[in-house]
């Protein structure tokens, strides 16, 4: 009898990805989010792995079920209730959790633990304040205080002592790797079974082919919690994780590098994929990320385009040099940004590129400034803005906080969207104001008539850019969130309000819920038939052939130096001249 009911022991491990709280204090969850979290991709097949190998004993089964809360809903009666009939045999793991993510991973963690079931938490706010401040800083101890175990530094090659202390009921408060970063190379590869890829849109998943970044940007965390040597995949994993999301019908990737052009590996991976598309004829779709010098590496903007890139984001943070200066991005030369840019533009991949608000030098009519030229000078697809934030991991976090300058102390606030540090020249609500107006000065509707006649003479996919338009356009001004945080149709639950803000009556949730969402997508509705009419008009444009712009034209020194893209940095010449 003994044996049979040890045989039968089934260990519950349910991993949660948080999401995090809207201004309303409402979690932010969509009916399909935008992409699948990799972070809980890589934590699942590491589990995975671990299971196959039976780590808790002979007999004993490894039941893994993943949730994304971005779009699937915590429901912690049912989940309780799931733990109860294994008798708490059982843990939760809270995954991939950022800074903006802590609050609401601890008001998940809060009644599993006053149910007595065990909780892990990790991802890079744990980890980036242990490597950068302490082990009890910002919100560290809460966890100790709540008996949440913390994981610091990356899960490959640690997961049987984590489940095998877990199933003993022995979890130590802390497990810290922040010293030891594995290699990357053999070990499982991150995946997700198709049921749960499908909760997102247009069936694509991601991976990280590496991680570690060579440069110093003081803005940055990954460089202070994945290091700044370059760790990567094999060509071989690579190609297994592809063949196994094949297997399920999926060819699209996110690769999540935060600079797949500093992978050391990059083409050999490269030619892989491009093996893969050319010869087996799988269907390649990639986005990857890259910096601002990436074309100078031979071969690499030709290998992106037959390895299947359609997309690709960069990091150009900003066009004034000083502010480059200041936060320590010297890579980033702007003389080089059209150069880039154009590049990309001949071998037909959309860009979109990330843009820093609140750098010091910045002020709410340099901004407005920088923005037009930007529009006016740069061959750029898609820009997205972010307020410049002191991300607990970051090296402007540690010298505000050693400092001792005050800092917004909620962490749902760290998600690059709101102003959370003073500002030499602004105050928060210019700051955030400005924010706000960024976004409609880009997309206005007579850039995005330009962005559109420059896609057609291009020869861009023009459907691709429409979508990214309604997508970049809308979502601030009707979502109130970022474009990368955003979805398709809002969802929301009267008990996903954050704790400690009024509960609205069950009634006039649902009604007022009902009416917002009809609204939006009035307002969604309009935008997009008239980006649709807009695309047919450049599309029947007799002279659209022979479109040409300052952004359009090639690049040639001496003119370019007339550009007032480059005016600060030639003036800066000349004041050193
Ligand atoms: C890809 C990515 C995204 C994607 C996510 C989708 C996807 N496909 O994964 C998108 C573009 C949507 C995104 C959005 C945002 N992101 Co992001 N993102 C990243 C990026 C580049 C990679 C994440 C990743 O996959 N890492 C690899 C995984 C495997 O690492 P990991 O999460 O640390 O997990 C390992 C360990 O921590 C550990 N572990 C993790 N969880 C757990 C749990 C347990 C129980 C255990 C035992 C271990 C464990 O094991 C894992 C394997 O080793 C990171 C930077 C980076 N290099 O990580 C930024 C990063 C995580 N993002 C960041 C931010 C701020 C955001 C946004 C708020 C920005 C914005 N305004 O939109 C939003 C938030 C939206 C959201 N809902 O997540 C910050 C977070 C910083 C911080 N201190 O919080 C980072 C670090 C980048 C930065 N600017 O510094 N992001
Ligand atoms: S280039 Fe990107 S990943 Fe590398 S240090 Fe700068 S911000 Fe971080």
């Amino acid at each position: 009898m003994e044996t049979e009911s040890v045989l039968t022991r089934r260990f519950q491990l349910i991993l949660i990805k948080p999401s995090h709280y809207d201004d309303d204090g409402y979690v932010i969850r969509w009916h399909r989010s935008m992409i699948p979290s990799n972070s809980l991709a890589s934590v699942f097949a590491i589990a995975a792995e671990a299971g196959e190998r039976q780590v808790l004993g002979l007999g004993v089964a490894l039941e893994i079920s993943c949730i994304d809360e971005t779009n699937t809903r915590v429901d912690i009666p049912k989940l309780l209730a799931q733990l109860r009939a294994h008798d708490n045999f059982g843990m939760i793991g809270l995954i991939g959790v950022q800074s903006n993510q802590f609050p609401r991973a601890m008001d998940i963690a809060r009644p599993f633990r006053e149910a007595g079931v065990q909780v892990v938490i990790g991802g890079f706010h744990v980890s980036g304040v242990i490597s950068m401040i302490d082990e009890h800083a910002l919100g560290l101890d809460e966890c100790r205080e709540l008996g949440v175990a913390m994981f610091a530094g990356e899960l490959e090659g640690r997961m049987d002592a984590v489940l095998q202390d877990a199933a003993a009921g022995s979890l130590a408060p802390l497990y810290n790797y922040m010293n030891d970063l594995p290699g990357i190379n053999e070990t499982p590869v991150p995946f997700l079974p198709k049921h749960y890829v499908t909760r997102t849109l247009g069936l694509s998943t991601s991976f990280d082919a590496g991680r570690g970044c060579p440069y110093q940007c003081s803005f940055c965390t990954i460089i202070n919690v994945q290091g700044r040597k370059s760790r990567y995949r094999t060509p071989d994993d690579v190609e297994h994780l592809v063949r196994m999301n094949w297997a399920q019908g999926i060819s699209k990737f996110f690769i999540t590098d935060d600079n797949f052009a500093r992978n050391r590996d990059w083409e050999k991976i490269f030619d892989r994929l491009i093996y893969l598309r050319e010869e087996e004829k799988i269907p390649l779709g990639l986005l990857i990320q890259v910096d601002t010098l990436c074309h100078k590496i031979p071969r690499f903007m030709e290998k992106s385009k037959r390895a299947g890139v359609t997309r690709v984001f960069i990091g150009l943070e900003n066009i004034n040099p000083t502010n480059l200066l200041a936060a320590k991005k010297r890579q980033n030369k702007i003389g080089e940004y059209r150069k880039m840019l154009l590049a990309w533009k001949e071998v037909g991949i959309l860009t979109l590129a990330g843009y820093i608000l609140g750098f010091p030098a910045d002020t709410p009519e340099s901004i407005r400034h920088d923005i037009e030229v930007i529009k006016r000078e740069l061959p750029l697809d898609i820009l997205e803005f972010f307020c410049l934030t002191p991300l607990p991991g970051s090296e402007d976090h540690q010298k505000l906080w050693r400092a001792g300058v005050p800092m917004h102390p909620d962490l749902n606030r760290y998600d690059l969207e709101h102003v959370c540090a003073p500002h030499q020249n602004m105050t928060e609500a210019e700051w955030e104001a400005i924010y706000l107006e960024a976004w409609g000065l880009y997309y206005s509707k007579a850039h995005m008539r330009t962005l559109l006649r420059r896609g057609r003479v291009i020869g861009l996919p023009l459907m691709s850019l429409v979508k990214l338009l309604l997508t970049f356009a809308t979502t601030i001004p009707v979502e109130r969130v970022h474009p990368i945080q955003g979805g398709i149709l809002r969802m929301k639950h009267p008990s996903e309000r954050r704790p400690g803000l009024q509960q609205p009556h069950p009634a006039v949730f649902w009604a007022g819920f009902a009416w917002e969402t009809v609204r939006k997508h009035v307002q969604i509705g309009s935008r997009l038939i008239s980006l649709l009419l807009m695309l047919r008009q450049v599309k029947r444009d007799p002279a659209g052939d022979s479109y040409m712009d300052i952004a359009l034209t090639p690049v040639d020194p001496e003119e370019d130096a007339k550009l007032e893209l480059l005016a600060p940095t030639m003036a800066k010449q000349k004041a050193a001249a």
